[in-house]
């Protein structure tokens, strides 16, 4: 059996979560359970980064100790997930023991392998991204990111030979192309890779900050957040023994936005090189959220809360809203209106639709239960035809992070049974008291709303898991058996009872009034 492991990136703990968070997270999730659905075992990870100066900043703002500061709102996160039904398998936190045990064997390693040296060094420091910039990426002198003045700091540190590991990791991302996507964020690292990035800084003197994991080879320093933050895909698998280790590294894959590309796509394999640790197999990067052209973020004060907009407009259609809307890799801008058209056009209309009337016809026609499949007609097999290629589009598009085009696709489905609806005209045919075609119109929608139902479960697991109830299936994870679905049309077992009516995804209104936070 495949095994799957996906990451997000562990969330700075110095203010709370907001819609970036969680559209990282919920693509996670989506991610994960659809790889649940396929057969595999999965293992999800998510958790908090709770070192460094900005978390000691934000304690100290908010009158407590980092550690104090670190608990609350790691327990922000922590508690958010259940709300917004995340099934992540483990919550990581970096002041966990067992973390750092693992930062600081894995920085010997690093050590004795000669490739960490001391060294003088001056540089632009941004607080915000816990790294120094070159004059070169600055924007008018700030930070491209947080829109602010980098503070110039000079002092000796310790230093990670990754420039020595620069032209394999090349090598390595021009052989693979899955290593990197979407493509644009590939060819992205190929040409930092061509400019000279230099070693990374990896510590900082205890003079300045004590809040970090202390050097296991000079007690004077601290970790630098990124050496940190970046081992904790291998502690959470309880590197370098663990079973979870064994099983799920090799199919390892990385969700992060495009702000922590470099950190991931030039940092970590190099770290994993100079360790000795094989590389991770995918690291997937999607755009940014923004709000009137720009970008979400604590820092700006411009955040959307997801538990506010879950709780208004419904878990469900708001995790769908975000899944269709953003092209991964590209950026998308948030707002409410987008949110209600999408969910009325797509989901009320189409989806919502579908399900109401053909439940209320087969109440009419057969009494609520699954009519039996007759002899096909040319129409039929059409059908069935543009069914499976949909669902195969789906099947294809999702686990390489297409999301939002998978659902293109499903929604061609969707449409197109609506469609179907009306062509065939049951009603007619049960004017004309043409049960046998009747019957068999009835079956291939019926089949056709289960799959879709089925397909839909890791967007929208609580609406799907309904669907299907009112299909009469109890949905089972362990029965299902995705790759399957392409080879037939018969997946619902005739005079089995349905639900009478279906009033899943009512129509939505703007609720632009109720703006108070619910988290
Ligand atoms: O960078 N749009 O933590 P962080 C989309 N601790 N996604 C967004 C977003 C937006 N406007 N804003 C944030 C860190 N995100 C480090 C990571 S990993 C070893 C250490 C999401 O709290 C997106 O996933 O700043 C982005 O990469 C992440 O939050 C940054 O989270």
């Amino acid at each position: 059996m495949d095994s799957f492991f996906l990451s997000t990136p562990i969330y700075y703990v110095n203010a709370k979560p907001h819609l970036g968070h969680g559209y990282t997270t919920i693509v996670a999730d989506a991610q994960s359970r659809f790889h649940r659905l396929a057969g595999e075992k999965t293992f999800f990870l998510t958790g908090t980064d709770e070192h460094g100066d900005k978390i000691v900043q934000a304690a100290e703002k908010n009158g407590q100790s980092p550690q104090e500061y670190a608990d609350h709102i790691s327990g922000l996160f922590s508690s958010l997930w259940p709300r917004l039904n995340i099934s992540n398998d483990y919550f990581v936190r970096t002041t966990d023991p067992g973390h750092k045990k693992i930062v600081q064997e894995v920085l010997q390693k690093v050590y004795d392998n000669g490739d960490i040296y001391f060294h003088e060094y001056g540089g632009h420091y941004c607080y915000g991204c816990e790294r120094f910039y070159t004059e070169k990426e600055l924007v008018d002198g700030k930070c491209p990111d947080h829109l602010t003045k980098p503070t110039y700091i000079k002092e000796k540190n310790y230093f990670f030979r990754m420039s020595k590991y620069f032209d394999r990791l090349r090598e390595h991302i021009e052989t693979h192309p899955e290593f990197i996507q979407p493509e644009r964020y590939r060819n992205e690292v190929l040409s930092m890779l061509k400019e000279d990035l230099g070693d990374l800084c990896i510590s900082r003197p205890k003079s300045r900050l004590t809040w970090g994991i202390e050097l296991p080879f000079d007690s004077n320093f601290v970790t630098y957040v990124w050496f940190d933050a970046l081992l904790n895909y291998i502690s959470s698998l309880d590197y370098p023994d663990g079973e979870k280790f064994a099983l799920f590294w090799p199919g390892a894959h990385h969700l992060v936005a495009k702000d922590i590309l470099k950190p991931h796509a030039v940092f970590w394999p190099t770290m994993l090189m100079s360790a000795g640790i094989p590389l991770y197999k995918g690291l997937r990067v999607h755009g940014y959220w923004t709000v009137n052209e720009t970008k979400m973020s604590k820092s700006l004060g411009n955040v959307v809360e997801p538990l506010t907009m879950a709780t208004k407009y419904g878990l469900d259609p708001f995790r769908y809203f975000l899944l269709r809307e953003m092209r991964f890799g590209s950026d998308a801008s948030f707002s409410e209106e987008a949110l209600v058209g999408r969910l009325n056009a797509d989901l009320a209309n189409d989806l919502g639709n579908l399900f109401s009337r053909v439940l209320s016809m087969t109440k009419k026609y057969f009494g609520s239960v699954v009519p039996a499949c007759g002899e096909l007609t040319q129409d039929d097999r059409e059908a069935i035809e543009l069914g499976t290629n949909a669902l195969d589009n789906f099947r294809e598009l999702f686990p390489r992070f297409q999301v939002s085009r998978s659902l293109d696709a499903l929604w061609e489905l969707i449409r197109f049974l609506n469609k179907y609806v009306d062509s065939q005209a049951p009603w007619t045919l049960a004017k004309q008291g043409d049960t046998a075609r009747l019957q068999t119109v009835m079956y291939i929608l019926l089949e056709g709303m289960r799959k879709v139902a089925l397909h839909l479960w890791p967007v929208m697991p609580t609406a799907c898991e309904t669907m299907l109830s009112q299909l009469g299936i109890d949905f089972d994870l362990q029965a299902v058996d995705l790759a399957g679905e392409s080879g037939h049309w018969s997946g619902l077992v005739p005079g089995t009872k349905v639900a009478a009516k279906s009033n899943i995804f009512p129509r939505q209104e703007l609720r632009l009034d109720q703006e108070e936070s619910v988290a």
